[in-house]
């Protein structure tokens, strides 16, 4: 079968995992990223799976790996060791299940970090604009926001002055209204309405998370509490006053670093405004990253277009059965001489071209079902990540009524 046989309702455009990046600068948006293409390469390692990058995307990646592992370099960790961007940038991966050597099931995933600097107090500067055009492009057409939070920040205040500075630190209200437009906005390539889920990614985390294969702790109770608090709540608010669609939201805290822990937070104020500066210390003089929660966040993205993809591909394979059991029949109407012509010669290429619809839709069904174990390690990431199970790290904190859209 030719891969541009045009056959179904559903564009293969569509099948395209597109995510937004939302949060103010320094919150941890690029590290992010970098951990979101570890946790793929982690995952699909070992896999017949291939994860491909652009080559701008390796070389970004490339930079802040660098700049992540250089921070465990010194004796110290060093704080903010990555630059803030100021422009905005295009992650380009793809995901290419590559089944009997055809790169059929290959499905583009693109994340849009949007500069932190849009939610400061001075906004976007007008020789910006286009990139906000650009911005605001993109996010009617995504799917998935990715929303880091930063952990430290929200734990770490406890006197009430504190506690009363932290919608405006982190910018609340601003990753609200992005929220808000989006989900207004939200359309695919064909018009029709994307599933739309919303993922609250704590991360600075490291200090709050239960360990690895360790003793529950305490304090991931609390920054899960903060987190419905402080955003959760502030959802549900915009999806009962704004009416707005919403399919899911997760829970899924990143350690971008991991060996690390907060030693303290101090708490200043600069131009008016209250700012808290963290200070950390290496664990067992770690001097690499250990980043964890990048794999479930990379099987939540791969999965929820992994099932469009199926449905797409079973859908050409169904139609090529409705093609392969057409009766051979001469054209209604026809006269005795054309019905004599078609069986004599018509009706020869009609029976070769069944023979041919059929052995695809096979070919198909048989390719569909490598998929499905190529990708079996990415599908029970997912199911098992967002389980509900006591002490787990990652949740569900809301999912519509089936048939929401
Ligand atoms: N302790 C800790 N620091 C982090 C973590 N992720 C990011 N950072 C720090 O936060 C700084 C800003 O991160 P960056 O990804 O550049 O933020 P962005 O401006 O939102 O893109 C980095 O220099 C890191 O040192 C994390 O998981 N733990
Ligand atoms: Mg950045």
């Amino acid at each position: 079968m030719s891969d541009t046989q045009p056959v179904t309702s559903i564009q293969t455009d569509d099948l395209e995992m597109r995510v937004v990046l939302v949060g103010p600068m320094g919150v941890g948006k690029t590290s992010l990223m970098t951990t979101l293409a570890d946790g793929g390469a982690a995952l699909l390692g070992g896999t017949r799976v291939l994860l491909e990058f652009d080559e701008p995307t390796a070389e970004m990646i490339r930079t802040c790996k660098a700049a992540l592992d250089g921070s465990l370099a010194t004796e110290q960790f060093q704080v903010n060791a990555m630059r803030p961007s100021q422009e905005l940038t295009e992650y380009r991966y793809a995901v290419n299940p590559r089944i009997s050597g055809v790169d059929r099931f290959r499905f583009p995933l693109t994340v849009l970090d949007m500069p932190g600097g849009w939610f400061g107090p001075s906004g976007i500067p007008a020789s910006l604009a286009r990139n906000r055009e650009i911005f605001d492009e993109f996010l009617g057409s995504a799917s998935t926001l990715l929303v880091p939070i930063d952990a430290t920040v929200l734990m770490e205040a406890r006197l009430q002055h504190q506690v009363a500075a932290l919608p405006e630190i982190l910018r609340i209200q601003d990753v609200m209204s992005a929220v808000e437009r989006w989900t207004k906005d939200r359309r695919g390539l064909d018009g029709s309405p994307l599933p739309a889920t919303v993922v609250l990614c704590p991360v600075k985390c490291e200090t709050y998370v239960h360990p690895v294969g360790g003793h529950a702790n305490p304090a991931a109770d609390s920054m899960r509490e903060l987190v419905d608090r402080f955003y959760t709540a502030a959802l549900r608010e915009l999806l009962e006053t704004q009416q707005v669609a919403l399919g899911r939201i997760l829970y899924c805290p990143v350690e971008t670093i991991g060996p690390v822990r907060l030693t303290r937070a101090d708490w200043v104020e600069r131009d008016g405004m209250l700012e808290c500066r963290p200070s950390y210390e290496k664990v067992g003089g770690a001097t690499r990253r250990l980043p964890h929660g990048g794999e479930e966040l990379f099987a939540f993205l791969c999965a929820e277009v992994l099932t469009r993809l199926r449905s797409h591909w079973f859908e050409v394979a169904e139609w090529e059965r409705t093609q392969a059991e057409r009766p051979v029949a001469p054209p209604t109407g026809a006269g005795l001489f054309a019905k004599a012509w078609f069986y004599l010669v018509d009706a020869w290429d009609e029976r070769t071209d069944r023979v041919l619809h059929r052995q695809q839709q096979s070919r198909l069904l048989l390719e569909l079902a490598q998929l499905d174990k190529a990708v079996s390690a990415i599908a029970e990431r997912e199911k098992r990540a967002f389980e509900n199970r006591p002490d787990n790290r990652f949740a569900v904190l809301y999912q519509a009524a089936p048939g929401w859209m």
